[in-house]
């Protein structure tokens, strides 16, 4: 039976606090939260501030080729697979300041606390920042980790370009955090994610600890409208080839196939280009990205496949060209039972309330699971709130997850002496 920490073993919650504010004056946003998009500049000072965190911790710090940041605390079996502990630090372009943050930064807290208590562990430790988990600037979301999972290939994710054609590749190599290592090579014991709901149930069930069990699959299916441009004043009505017209009712019917495969299914819209997006002139181009989950595969390939055809029929119906591309995809994830079991023993034995729980939002974790055993953590957030820079959590509710993830981590690691 591998020793477990004791349950007045916690972090320095305070510590983690203060880690979580100092990060958000990096690349702050306009309301509070934070504009700290991958391979920006900002992006590149947040990563050095964590790897002079991790410096100070001690550890030593590696690099991939996609730029995801590996910091190692070595364990006593040079043998032995590490245990890794990470999330993200890139964030949306309204985001807020714990999505992905507090998982890199109470991972950073996991290895401080091991430090204070002198914890020696089999399995050495490795903090890890994934690049580009967020996908906002350059799609697909979960860009890096999707490549050390073998799902992307590197050539791909360095292509990918943002909406003003900068590539991943360039970006990566302008901000100086281009590494040398081959992406995939580390090969992992276990990973472990800690992250924020970014939903309403752990607050509206009162429980502190999200034990997350699954994550929902997601497609994100980019279609490109042709229309006509043409005068919104004097071209008659039926003369329009209006691809803005198709957009809206695609929208439309992509909430009607959502709430026709309640409950447990979402689909909506995040990003459109209208071009030449001029007030008087009807689009010639409308490019959109329809975002459907669900936990339930058959659903999810189902909810796509009627997403598809309707949207062809809309088309057709209005004279307008319709082209679609899956530009990201992963199937419903479950998460590794024994990793999951380990999760909530260590709420029960630090005596804080849980419930299983379905991730709704998509994380690096996804993509571990598919080479490695894998779980997380979550908090709540207040109101659900998330992808908004009013993103809010409680200083004890942080604490808390992270002094489970503290336990569940050292556990595997299998404390020695
Ligand atoms: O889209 C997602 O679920 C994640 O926030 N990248
Ligand atoms: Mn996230
Ligand atoms: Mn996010």
């Amino acid at each position: 039976m591998v020793a477990a920490p004791g349950e007045n073993m916690r972090v320095n919650g305070d510590r983690l606090w203060d880690s979580l504010m100092d990060m958000a004056k990096i690349g702050p946003g306009i309301a509070g939260g934070n504009n700290r998009q991958t391979l920006t500049d900002a992006d590149a000072e947040g990563r050095s501030l964590f790897k002079t965190w991790c410096d100070a911790a001690g550890m030593t710090m590696g690099v991939d080729r996609m730029g995801t940041m590996f910091a190692t605390r070595p364990g006593t079996d040079p043998d032995a697979l590490p245990v890794y502990v990470g999330s993200h630090l890139d964030t949306q372009p309204t985001g807020g300041k714990y999505d992905g943050v507090l998982g890199v930064l109470a991972a950073l807290e996991v290895v401080r606390t091991m430090n204070d208590m002198g914890i020696k562990t089999k399995h050495p430790i490795v903090v890890t920042n994934w690049a580009n988990e967020e996908g906002a600037r350059f799609a697909p979301a979960m860009l890096a980790s999707g490549v050390f999972a073998g799902v992307h290939d590197i050539d791909y994710a360095y292509s990918r370009k943002d909406p003003e054609g900068k590539t991943y590749g360039d970006e990566l190599k302008r901000i100086g955090w281009l590494g040398e290592e081959e992406v995939g090579a580390r090969k992992m014991h276990a990973y472990f994610e800690y992250h924020i709901e970014q939903g309403p149930i752990l607050e509206a069930e009162n429980k502190q600890i999200g034990v997350v069990t699954h994550c929902q699959g997601l497609w994100w299916l980019e279609f490109t409208l042709t229309g006509r441009e043409a005068h919104t004043g004097s071209t008659p009505m039926n003369l329009r080839v209006n691809a803005g017209l198709a957009m809206s009712r695609i929208m439309e019917m992509v909430q009607g196939v959502a709430m026709g495969e309640q409950p447990g299914a979402v689909g909506g819209v995040g990003q459109v280009f209208f071009s030449p997006n001029s007030r008087n002139v009807l689009p010639g181009k409308v490019v959109f990205t329809v975002d459907i989950r669900t936990p339930d595969q058959a659903k999810l390939d189902r909810m796509r496949a009627k997403i598809e055809a309707e949207a062809a029929r809309i088309c057709e119906a209005l004279g307008v060209g319709c082209s679609v591309e899956a530009v990201g995809h992963f199937d419903p994830v479950t998460f590794d039972p024994k990793l999951v079991d380990a999760v909530r023993n260590a709420a029960d034995r630090l005596g804080y309330s849980h419930m299983n729980i379905i991730s709704g939002a998509g994380h690096d974790a996804c993509w571990a699971a598919k080479v490695a055993p894998s779980t997380m953590v979550m908090c709540p957030c207040v109101g659900g709130l998330s992808h908004n820079e009013a993103e809010e959590i409680s200083k004890e509710w942080a604490s808390a997850g992270a002094d489970v993830l503290f336990h569940a981590v050292v556990e595997t690691a299998e404390i020695v002496g």
